[in-house]
């Protein structure tokens, strides 16, 4: 039995290294090429190839359970590299171009009636910025005829106490000017003297006074002239 025991474990041995090394199947049946077997190890080579195959069958179920688990894995890193965190943001740029706006208020001053020669009257303007941006601006006036050679303007600041009453502001337009072709500044592109500069917002008041001459001889009698005072604003920003 000691010599049986010593070939049994040496056949178990194989086997155990035949199962680690997961031969090729044809590989199993080579064992008998290996040369006549004892008869009397028949039986036990029979339960030794029954516990082989099943110690294969464990081996091999356990080598696709690990090729399974490795795809397993291999294709958990690629779902893992798609699962990575990551982020995204973005900025918004609007852009909105100023203004340039120019009011003058009122639209049309009272009309003067029954002039005389000798006579004037006052009105005040007020200018104003109504855009976001500042400005110059200039003005000119021009008075239809008959009466348009014969007007004159004079223009000036507010008084210093507001107003017009006492017409005691700096002189913007000097006394004695036709009033057809008066005028401030330069429409011109760019800063010209005489230019007025209003910031955004703000606004001035201008007075203006109209005078009939003690010149103006009879052929003037009951005649109608209309005047407009026009101004032109242009931006100050990069305009130099
Ligand atoms: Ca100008």
């Amino acid at each position: 039995m000691r010599a049986y025991s010593v070939v049994r474990a040496s056949h178990a041995g194989l086997r155990e290294s035949l199962a680690r090394s997961v031969p090729p199947v044809g590989v199993i049946g080579s064992r008998r090429n290996r040369g006549p077997s004892r008869k009397g190890f028949a039986a036990v080579d029979r339960n030794l190839d029954h516990d082989e195959t099943t110690r294969r069958k464990t081996s091999r179920r356990g080598a696709i359970a690990l090729l399974a688990a490795v795809a397993a894995l291999t294709f958990g890193a690629g779902s893992m590299s798609l699962a990575l965190f990551t982020d995204n943001d973005a900025s918004t740029w609007s852009f909105t171009t100023g203004t340039i706006d120019i009011t003058a208020s009122p639209t049309a001053v009272t009309a003067v009636t029954d002039m005389m020669p000798g006579d004037s009257d006052t009105a005040p303007l007020t200018i104003a910025n109504a855009g976001n941006a500042a400005f110059r601006y200039a003005m000119s006036a021009s008075a239809t005829n008959p009466l348009g050679a014969q007007l004159q303007l004079t223009v000036r600041a507010e008084d210093a106490g507001g107003g017009c009453a006492a017409f005691t502001g700096a002189v913007i337009v000097a006394s004695g000017t036709p009033l057809n072709g008066a005028g401030f500044g330069s429409a011109a592109q760019g800063a010209q003297a005489g230019d007025r500069i209003l910031a955004a917002g703000t606004s001035e008041v201008l007075c203006f006074r109209v005078s009939l001459p003690l010149t103006t001889g009879d052929p003037f009698q009951g005649v109608t002239s209309v005047a407009s005072f026009a101004f032109a604003a242009e931006q100050t920003a990069n305009n130099p």
